[in-house]
């Protein structure tokens, strides 16, 4: 497959200022008739042909003005049509199978529904089209089909027209809104819907629909909640209003993403629209929210304006997670929802950026655009974009943003468009700063603090380390939240930014006695790693002290992640491992005593650093190693603090079932209490979880005691696991936990478990979700996936090879893991390699997965 290259850009060589579509709507097949205007692109270097692109639809008949066309080839997949003249309509008919559509790209079939997904270049799979974000068109679309099979008739925009025909029926939509292919999307089905409306802030009423299969209804109130306070929010913080008079959102089973922002008709993966406490754990709650609220925001930070080119994509995904992310902190808590959003981002992006499949935010190249939905784009980019709010402060962030939604409204814009406008906007040079955008790599920034003349001196050098294809890269500018501690008053005078914007400097901070504590990368203002030598009585300070609570977090993290580091490389004698826990445990107690603290934070402190997150501080990790030092801490932890987490865990189990902040604090310790008497006392914590299920008025509860009891060989283990699977057989999203949590679990057996499973009469590669819940879980459980004897790694090839023809751009998600050999030790590096080889010489690899096995073997 060719390589696209972002510096080839060109122009379209038309417009298309008007697309009709026709569906005659089947299960098993489907024609579309469709109508496009065009006329030659006046700021493009003429052609004399228009290139349609296509990806299988069959071709059933083609006119060009009525009649036929002067010429037409096929080019590869695509079509490629003569056009003399200045403006021209071109009507294609093409026949596609949805039933067959198990790449779930397109129009498929979903549990007797007929849905789209055209994001990236899913509308080629339908008919023949300009299938570019930069050709933006007026959609009118006819569907029509038999009225017992699809009752329900949506697409983007409004309904202006509707009829019967016998058994048959019809709806016309039309959509005001010019919009790229991508954007479209059509559903047909058997559906009801949670109605409701929304006030905008210039007093226009829009309708609220949130459609799902019949007996789901009373799982959707969340999400529809989450819809209104979306679009009050976009109004409050970022003056958004919405634009149609209808907002549809319709909840799928079979979906390759979490959802899809399509003007006026978003498509949502079922996981993130129903909820229900005694079904959804407060994670799943979020969840949703998050994502209604990411959706929405779309509508201005994508739709309006959308991307020039799949080489912006960040454009629109890295600033809309930037805007979800905002939204989630003022509904909820705003530093646990920081320290999660940190987690995700140091769980995902960082290993990409320190991996085979580096790439800046703003990638260069690529083959196969799905492997670009990346947390580089999207978490990476959300980063960059709050290192400009940070800097401008939220006022004039603020300007710069409202410059930006005035300047492009209605264009398919690039990420320069949008660092021009904060610029403008902001009054902030970002010269320097567009490095974000081209340089891939997680920058390194060495910290040195030391006391001369009464004055605290800190030196600051920053390393932006080399990425594949990217050696030799400048100093970027770093926004480093600050703040110094007095050792006697543990209080401090201020929080300061430092902008550390070479490869080296120095600061002075007058006014000290003595060496002050410091407290850096406050909020985590800036996306870099920290390295630092910092004494562990200076962490435990900071631990205890620190007023910023991401700062505080973070020193109850390094605190355990340099001694689990230090023990896992052998290099701690016994007196040091002695020293280390002591202290790690006297920081954990005084977090547990401290009544200022709510619990979802407390939570937060008492949790013990991924093992993914330590074995990537780690060159040539040896995970089975790794895996016994965490283990052999978190039981540690649960013997010495055994009294003061039975309390926390008595006074947890007290607090009723609600959505409170309180509540969920109260779910989340109690889980976790039993997490580390797992690792302490298994028999007893068994006993707990099994109670603790058996009490469950809610999923959180139930769902954090079997997770803990899948760990455990034990009669309660299989008794609970099979009254789960019992209880909620015929929920998917409820057996998608159920095959996950076994996936996920430290159980020495998970290996035979996974096979298990998989021969499951539930289980199917059909379903993404499903596939992901057994194979994913299984992927991320560095217990499982890294054990010795090299199974793991094999049961992760075999997939990809079984999946790959199926569903190839869920395939490709899985090569990532596997291309972290370069980061372990000897033996389990060649072992990866090997899969990742043999994965490399089956034959008629996807685009998806052949760009992901060579990138990762490069
Ligand atoms: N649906 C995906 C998202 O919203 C791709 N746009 O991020
Ligand atoms: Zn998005």
């Amino acid at each position: 497959p060719p390589e696209i290259r972002r510096e080839d850009y060109t122009p379209f060589a038309w417009l298309v200022p008007a697309t009709r579509l026709d569906f005659e709507l089947g299960i098993d097949k489907t024609r579309i008739t469709a109508t496009l205007e065009v006329e030659r692109n006046p700021a493009a270097d003429p052609t004399p042909t228009i290139r349609l692109n296509g990806d299988g639809p069959k071709l059933v008949s083609l006119k060009c003005d009525g009649g036929d066309c002067a010429g037409h080839t096929m080019d590869g997949d695509d079509l490629v049509v003569t056009l003399e003249g200045d403006s021209h309509t071109i009507e294609i008919v093409t026949e596609i199978e949805p039933s067959a559509n198990s790449q779930l790209m397109g129009l498929y079939a979903s549990n007797g529904m007929l849905c789209t997904q055209c994001e990236s270049e899913g509308f080629r799979r339908i008919t023949f089209f300009p299938d570019r974000p930069d050709v933006l068109s007026t959609y009118t679309v006819k569907m029509s089909g038999p009225k017992a099979l699809f009752p329900i008739l949506l697409c983007n925009g409004n309904k202006v027209d509707e009829g019967s025909d016998g058994d048959d029926h019809w709806a016309e939509w039309h959509d005001p809104w010019p919009k790229p292919s991508y954007l479209f999307a059509l559903v047909a089905g058997d559906l009801v819907a949670r109605n409701d409306s929304f006030t905008t802030m210039n007093g226009r009423e829009v309708e609220l629909n949130v459609w799902v299969r019949d007996g789901d209804l009373e799982r959707t109130e969340h999400a529809m909640e989450s819809l209104k306070r979306s679009m009050k929010w976009d109004e409050e913080v970022f003056g958004r209003e919405y634009d149609l008079d209808l907002y549809n959102i319709v909840a799928v089973s079979d979906f390759n993403m979490g959802a899809m922002e399509n003007k006026g008709l978003n498509v949502f993966n079922t996981k993130y629209v129903l909820a229900d406490p005694e079904t959804a754990t407060d994670g799943d709650f979020d969840g949703v929210e998050g994502v209604i609220g990411h959706e929405y925001f779309h509508n201005w930070s994508g739709n309006r304006i959308t991307c020039r080119d799949w080489f912006q994509l960040s454009l629109k995904e890295g600033f809309t997670v930037l805007r979800d992310q905002l939204f989630s902190q003022d509904m909820g808590s705003e530093p646990v929802k920081r320290i999660e959003d940190v987690r995700v981002l140091r769980g995902a992006q960082f290993p990409e950026d320190s991996g085979p499949l580096a790439h800046p935010i703003r990638p260069d190249s690529y083959r196969e655009i799905s492997n670009f939905y990346t947390a580089t784009v999207y978490n990476k980019g959300a980063e960059v974009i709050r290192m400009m709010r940070t800097m401008a402060g939220e006022g004039a962030f603020r300007k710069g943003t409202d410059l930006y939604f005035d300047r492009h409204d209605g264009e398919a814009a690039t990420c320069e468009d949008f660092i021009k406008s904060i610029e403008d906007g902001a009054g902030l040079d970002l010269t320097q700063f567009r490095l974000w955008y081209s340089q891939a790599g997680t920058p390194r920034v060495s910290v040195e603090l030391a006391h001369e003349g009464g004055e605290a001196v800190l030196t600051l050098s920053q390393v932006v380390p080399d990425t594949p294809g990217q050696t030799g890269k400048k100093p970027m500018p770093i926004p480093l939240k600050i703040a110094l501690f007095d050792r006697e008053s543990a209080e401090h005078s201020g929080e300061q930014l430092v902008v550390l914007d070479t490869e080296s400097d120095t600061f002075r901070f007058p006014g000290f006695a003595q060496l002050p504590v410091l407290s850096i990368n406050r909020t985590f203002s800036a996306p870099v790693t920290i390295s630092r030598n910092i004494e562990r009585s200076d962490l435990v300070f900071l631990a205890r002290h620190d007023d910023d609570p991401f700062a505080r977090y973070e020193a109850m993290q390094d605190l355990m992640v340099g001694h689990l580091v230090a023990a896992s490389k052998g290099e701690l004698g016994d007196e040091e491992r002695a020293a280390g826990t002591t202290d790690i445990v006297t920081a954990l107690r005084s977090v547990i005593a401290d009544e200022a603290l709510d619990d979802l934070m407390r939570g937060e402190l008492l949790s013990m650093p991924s093992q993914t997150y330590i074995m990537e501080q780690i060159e040539a990790a040896d995970p089975g190693r790794i895996f016994e030092e965490r283990e052999s801490l978190k039981a540690t932890i649960g013997t010495e603090l055994k009294d003061e987490l039975h309390r926390l865990y008595e006074r947890a189990e007290a607090v009723p079932y609600s959505q409170s902040a309180e509540a969920k604090g109260a779910r989340k310790l109690k889980t976790l209490v039993l997490v580390y008497a797992a690792a302490s006392d298994p028999q007893k914590a068994a006993e707990l979880a099994a109670h603790q299920y058996d009490r469950a008025d809610n999923m959180t509860d139930r769902q954090g005691a079997l997770m803990v009891l899948t760990g455990i060989d034990s009669a309660e283990r299989t008794g609970r696991l099979l009254d789960f699977y019992n209880r909620y057989r015929d929920n998917a999203l409820v057996v998608d936990k159920w095959f996950s949590l076994q996936a996920m679990s430290l159980h020495p057996n998970v290996i035979e478990h996974v096979k298990a499973l998989a021969q499951h009469e539930d289980f199917t590669m059909k379903n993404p979700n499903r596939v992901r819940s057994l194979y994913m879980g299984f992927a991320v459980n560095p217990h499982g996936f890294h054990a010795a004897s090299g199974e793991g790694y094999r049961l992760i090839a075999d997939l990809i090879l079984e999946l790959d023809p199926i569903n190839a751009q869920t395939a490709a998600r899985f090569v990532p893991s596997l291309g972290r050999w370069r980061k372990m030790e000897p033996v389990r590096s060649a072992m990866m390699r090997e899969q990742l080889e043999r994965i490399a010489a089956a034959p008629k690899l996807s685009r998806d997965t052949f760009e992901q096995v060579t990138r990762s073997l490069g």
